[in-house]
């Protein structure tokens, strides 16, 4: 088996590299300098033409979106060591949680960084980052409302998509989101970071 992870710190690829951690997934890891325009060489574009980390290569297949790299991982790694469901329904509530974060919770967050941080000042429109801040609340209503009365999102169990949901909430915290409303997501954001993988991995301060 061979498996190569590319990622950049302080970026979408933190989210696989704690998936992998938690997994316990031997892989060489590459670091890509974004800055130094390193994933858009050829090379790197045949991989992944969409010039981004994260990219897991496995054994000759490249694998790109996070979304998809916790799914595929948690199905490949995680099944037998309880941290993905096995085919059925709590399979699909796991995937429910992991599309959910990077398509809907997604969307909002990056209106709102797009806004206040990311484009041209002369592209940023402030109504608009004040809408996305307003929806990342709604939307973060929605996950604390699915954790009441829970551990993890499945349940008792932890999985990976606890990583994953994690790993982005995570996110949005050094964004100064505001969490004191959501008293379930923080008691659950404590449970996910006391993990010995969690731990291991920010000592390590590559993400
Ligand atoms: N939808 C992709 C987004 C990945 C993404 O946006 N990666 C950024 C870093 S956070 C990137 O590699 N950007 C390339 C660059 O900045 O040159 C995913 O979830 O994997």
């Amino acid at each position: 088996m061979s498996l190569t992870f590319y990622y950049s710190p302080m970026s979408t690829a933190s989210v696989t590299q704690l998936v992998l951690a938690e997994l316990g997934v031997p892989h060489e890891a590459i670091r890509v300098d974004l800055k130094k325009g390193e994933a858009k060489t050829p090379e790197y574009l045949k991989l992944n033409p969409n010039a981004k980390v994260p990219l897991v290569v496995h054994d000759g297949t490249a694998i790109w979106e996070s979304s998809a790299l916790t799914m595929y991982l948690g199905e490949m790694f995680g099944v037998d060591k309880q941290l993905w469901p096995a085919p059925g329904p709590q399979r699909g509530e796991a995937m429910k949680w992991v599309a959910w974060t990077n398509v809907s919770l997604g969307d909002a967050v990056q209106r709102v960084a797009r806004n206040l941080m990311w484009a041209p000042e002369d592209q940023r429109n402030a109504a608009a980052a004040a809408q996305g801040v307003k929806d990342v609340q709604v939307l973060l209503g929605v996950l604390d409302g699915a954790l009441a009365g829970k551990s993890y999102l499945l349940g008792d169990t932890y999985t990976v998509a606890d990583t994953h949901v994690h790993s982005f909430t995570d996110w949005l915290r050094h964004m100064n989101t505001d969490f004191a409303p959501w008293t379930n997501i923080n008691a659950w954001s404590a449970r996910c970071g006391s993990r010995p993988a969690y731990k291991a991995v920010m000592a390590a301060g590559t993400t």
